[in-house]
């Protein structure tokens, strides 16, 4: 490994932490960012490990690299590593890299407030607002999202009896709606949720080992996330959720494939029509709109195509080392 030098760009994208590589990142091979992701796992997750976990980075500590289109005709390609592990999709991952790739030059769009970006998870078209320097807000049309299941229930050691949906929005969520044994998620901590995430999570693993695979990317597989829902802070919010992501981060924004995720749940369920905003806030009240575009298929799944948006701000430059000779090169976490 020896000693590598990353300058890094950090910003937040409504309270959740965007770190962009802007320099010392990888080369890759591969004919998608599916393929390119494959390659940065089976060699450079040292650098995703090293840069997001303390103590460079932190539990929530999510970030991106940035890379060459393999279509001409998109902008760029983008490879999002998290502490949950490089994901498909990330939403406030795509909301800040752009803020962040526009207003430092990293960025330069064949169309002006237009973004084709290619993500693992698939193409995502971006349109975004400028003032003067200051990106105001991202708009980013997701991949197509669908319900995989809807009332599964599980028993579990600290909740009892928990009934869930699983969704997919660039990354497969369960869903856990206010019910008798989870009164909803204003009436816990975060560390609780924490914990009722974990144990969920695991469970699902266990009981259905390989049910949830995209149908069209067998690379992408299993539930990683867990969304807890309850009733929002302010009167004009449709909905709150807290997604729990990694092994011990709650969400600090409304998170874009939860909130893909539950829209696609809402609209199977006739709670959102196409076109009808859903303002959806996070656990600590920052917002996203979201808005069913259209509906499609994915596989045998009726889809929706979700647009999210949303804003986000730079805040530091940030040259980080990862050097052998020191300890913890590939960080470390406390749980
Ligand atoms: O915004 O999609 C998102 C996301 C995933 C994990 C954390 N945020």
């Amino acid at each position: 490994m020896g000693r590598h030098v990353f300058k890094c760009i950090d910003g937040h994208t409504a309270g959740n932490p965007v770190r962009v590589v802007a320099s010392g990142g990888p080369q890759l091979s591969g004919r998608s960012m599916s393929e390119k992701r494959q390659h940065f796992l089976r060699e450079f997750d040292w650098i995703r490990q090293g840069l997001m976990f303390e103590p460079r980075g932190h539990d929530m500590m999510s970030g991106s690299i940035f890379y060459p289109p393999s279509d001409p005709a998109n902008d760029l390609g983008i490879l999002f590593i998290e502490t949950s592990g490089c994901l498909p999709m990330c939403g406030h991952g795509t909301i800040g890299s752009i803020t962040i790739g526009l207003e430092e030059g990293l960025i330069r769009p064949k169309v002006p407030g237009q973004v084709r970006l290619e993500t693992p998870a698939g193409l995502v078209r971006i349109r975004y607002g400028q003032e003067g320097e200051k990106i105001e807000w991202v708009a980013l049309t997701n991949v197509p999202s669908f319900v995989a299941a809807s009332g599964l229930s599980l028993e579990t050691p600290s909740l009892g009896n928990l009934r869930f949906d699983v969704a997919y929005g660039g990354n497969y969520y369960a869903i856990v709606d206010p019910q008798p044994d989870f009164s909803g998620l204003e009436n816990y901590r975060a560390s609780e949720l924490i914990r009722f995430s974990r144990e969920l999570r695991t469970l699902i693993a266990a009981r259905f080992p390989d049910r949830f695979v995209h149908p069209e990317d067998p690379s992408i597989r299993g539930v990683s996330h867990v969304l807890w829902a309850g009733k929002p802070l302010k009167p004009d919010s449709t909905a709150r959720n807290a997604v729990f992501y990694g092994d011990n981060a709650i969400d600090r924004s409304p998170c874009g494939t939860g909130t893909s995720a539950r829209m696609a749940q809402w609209h199977q369920q006739g709670r959102l029509e196409v076109g009808e905003p859903f303002l959806h806030e996070s656990f600590i009240g920052s917002r996203f709109e979201g808005r069913v575009l259209e509906k499609t298929r994915v596989g045998d799944f009726p889809a929706i195509i979700p647009e999210i948006r949303g804003s986000a701000w730079v805040h530091g430059y940030n040259t980080l080392i990862i050097d052998e000779s020191h300890p913890f090169p590939r960080g470390f976490q406390v749980i």
